[in-house]
């Protein structure tokens, strides 16, 4: 039984941030720096509003039954819980499409917050997906329905871009400065990506609000980290073994960094002191994280879901792979980065390898899985593309897209089913169908989606071939034969 200390939350106050994305990662992070910061400070200016887009009325309306409150369970291991009791969020609202097929319950509620001169910050976690981006070029897919719809119907917003469009245009016209915009997302520059999202969605409606945002309105850019697994019925019934039986508690690991652009015209919190680490530029920190961090994640992911693998932990316990990640974090993440004095990205990357094998974390390969066409162009491709212009070979890279191709067709190596989890799912599908067994165009046909995969890189044909050896291996020889070419240094 793990030692456990818990701390409650402080007083209530008003709300001067709006969160866009209310899920397991904003009430693991954000939330939980702004409630340790109230408790040290007291300053009570910096509650939280926080909305869900989509699905999750649930957790919506139990917070609200909750009273606001739930629990963060920060594991360090098995013998170390910190049980905080989270306090900071002050309201919750739902704008999505409820059972009845009913759109933006609480819209109004939730434009007026944003509108509110007394909101000074949104911050976001709507996943990757959420911007509604081209992953390779970064440009607005204005042929998504639900960016069609919010260019039609500007004033009734259904997607994220489209409430910080219709925000803005509110406190435009009332003369009220705008709030700054904090993308917590795992996205490069997810700041000027959040930033070219809004302005080319605000073109569509009024070429003048288009060019006040561009010049007016803060997207600063973050680097978040902190595992937050989704939750499951095995992390509930080992905290009500402690007596919670909190149904909104989070998991997560103890470590926690978020290290953010400082440029909040309208004010901050004053949260360094809670480690906040307000920098100049965010980049060198973000790329390190995405690529060695989460690009490890995606190739333990698709390689070892294939495997029948069920989590991170159990994955990491397999020496191979577990080699296999040092080798691409070493060999392959670390050379194509620009670091400032004093990051050991080796010391960096055994630390990545523990945090994995946190035996109190449950982190579902599935989960970290899902969506790949909007995460690999910046945890994979923008690195391997990097060291293609080098005359550089990336095999890690190349076989973490063979198991990538391999994993889009919905059934593992043991001929298992689960659901392919991604906005271009039914593409994936189709070129399974198409193709078949033809592993040469199946390759090629995948290595072709230029909205995906870099043009630049799909054109390396060292790199193409080794993507077409792994997956042929993989497919004759599973998880050990596709393993085998890179054993000379695993
Ligand atoms: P979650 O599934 O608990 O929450 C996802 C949130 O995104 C929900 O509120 C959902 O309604 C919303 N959403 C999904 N698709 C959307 C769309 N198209 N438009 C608007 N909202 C949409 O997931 P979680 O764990 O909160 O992660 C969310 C994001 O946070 C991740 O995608 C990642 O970018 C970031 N993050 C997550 C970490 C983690 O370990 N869970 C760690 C670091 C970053
Ligand atoms: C994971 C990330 O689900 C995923 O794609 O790689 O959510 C990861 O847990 C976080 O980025 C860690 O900070």
């Amino acid at each position: 039984m793990p030692s456990h200390r818990i701390e409650t939350s402080s007083k209530s106050g008003e709300i001067g941030v709006v969160h866009l994305g209310l899920g397991a990662f904003h009430r693991a992070h954000q939330a939980v720096y702004l409630e340790r910061y109230r408790q040290r400070t007291g300053d009570t200016r910096w509650g939280v509003c926080s909305a869900n887009l989509r699905a999750s009325i649930g957790l919506v309306d139990g917070l609200r039954a909750a009273g606001y409150r739930y629990h963060a369970a920060e594991y360090a291991g098995s013998e170390s819980l910190t049980l905080r009791e989270i306090g900071v969020i002050e309201e919750t609202l739902f704008t999505g499409c409820d059972t009845e097929g009913n759109w933006g319950r609480d819209l109004e509620a939730l434009l007026s917050r944003m509108a509110s001169a007394d909101t000074r910050i949104v911050t976001l976690t709507v996943t990757e997906k959420g911007y509604f981006l081209n992953p390779a070029s970064g440009e607005l897919r204005n042929d998504d329905p639900m960016i069609a719809a919010d260019i039609a119907a500007p004033k009734q917003p259904r997607t994220a871009p489209g409430l910080l469009v219709e925000a803005l245009a509110r406190r435009r016209e009332a003369g009220i400065a705008p709030f700054t915009v904090l993308s917590c997302d795992n996205m490069p520059d997810n700041g000027k990506r959040t930033r070219q999202a809004v302005v080319q969605l605000a073109e569509h409606r009024d070429p003048a609000l288009a060019s006040w945002i561009a010049s007016d309105v803060a997207f600063p850019c973050s680097m978040v980290d902190r595992i937050v697994p989704a939750m499951t019925d095995a992390d509930f019934e080992r905290l009500a073994t402690l007596g919670f039986t909190d149904p909104n508690a989070v998991v997560c690991e103890a470590f926690t960094q978020w290290v953010v652009e400082d440029h909040f015209p309208v004010g901050r919190p004053s949260w360094e002191a809670e480690g906040v680490e307000m920098v100049t530029d965010v980049a060198p920190f973000e790329t390190m994280k995405l690529r060695m961090l989460n690009g490890s994640h995606s190739l333990l992911a698709y390689l070892g879901a294939l495997a029948g693998i069920e989590t991170v932990y159990d994955g990491v316990k397999h020496a191979k792979l577990r080699a296999l990640l040092r080798r691409y974090m070493l060999e392959e993440a670390a050379p194509t980065l620009e670091m400032p004095e004093g990051i050991d990205l080796v010391t960096y990357a055994d630390s990545l390898l523990d945090r994995f094998a946190n035996d109190s974390l449950r982190h579902r390969l599935q989960q970290i899985a899902m969506d790949g066409s909007q995460k690999l162009p910046q945890r994979w491709l923008s690195g391997a593309l990097a060291r293609s212009r080098n005359g550089q070979p990336s095999p890690c890279v190349a076989l973490g897209m063979a198991a990538w191709i391999r994993y889009t067709a919905g059934e593992d190596l043991q001929g298992s089913g689960y659901p392919v989890d991604d906005p271009l799912a039914k593409r994936f599908a189709s070129l399974h169908q198409e193709h078949g067994s033809d592993s040469v165009a199946l390759v090629a046909a995948f290595l072709a989606m230029d909205d995906v995969v870099p043009k630049g890189l799909a054109a390396d044909k060292p790199f193409a071939q080794s993507v077409l050896t792994a997956y042929q291996a993989l497919i004759q020889g599973g998880l050990d034969g596709a393993l085998a070419p890179l054993e000379r240094s695993l």
